[in-house]
């Protein structure tokens, strides 16, 4: 009885790695090839802005489900851009014209994407593309 009950054991400890282990990775953010995507909630929720250049002002942006201006509202962040020097990462600041502090530098590509950040939450106002950062 004690060996079946070990051999329960570890089939139990076993089968639950294998659910962890079949979980899909989490799915990138939807967010065009070649943008920098933003969203007014976390975790990608909510309306979303997306832009493949600089803008110097998110004042005049709106979300795209109608909530609302996109400064000083954004909550979740991806940079889905082209690999490229000294252009793939992306610099987010809390004030019109890149000034004042960055908030966030967004990396390149998949697994970059930012579903939250206190220091950053609705503070963007301004971003443009650059090298490392
Ligand atoms: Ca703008
Ligand atoms: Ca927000």
């Amino acid at each position: 009885m004690r060996k079946v009950i070990a051999g329960l054991a570890v089939f139990a400890a076993s089968a639950s790695f294998a659910l962890v282990n079949a979980a899909p990775a989490a799915a990138a953010p939807s967010c065009p090839k070649g943008s920098v995507c933003v969203w007014d909630g976390t975790n990608f929720r909510g309306g979303r802005y997306s832009w493949s250049g600089n803008d110097s002002n998110w004042h005049n942006n709106y979300w795209n489900n109608g909530s609302g201006k996109v400064a000083n509202d954004d909550s979740s962040w991806y940079n889905n851009g082209y690999a490229q020097t000294d252009y793939d990462h992306v610099r987010v600041y809390d004030y019109n014209s890149y000034s004042g502090r960055m908030t966030l530098c967004l990396h390149y590509g998949p697994g970059t994407e930012v579903s939250s950040n206190s220091g950053a939450n609705n503070d963007g106002q301004s971003h443009r593309w650059g090298g490392e950062c």
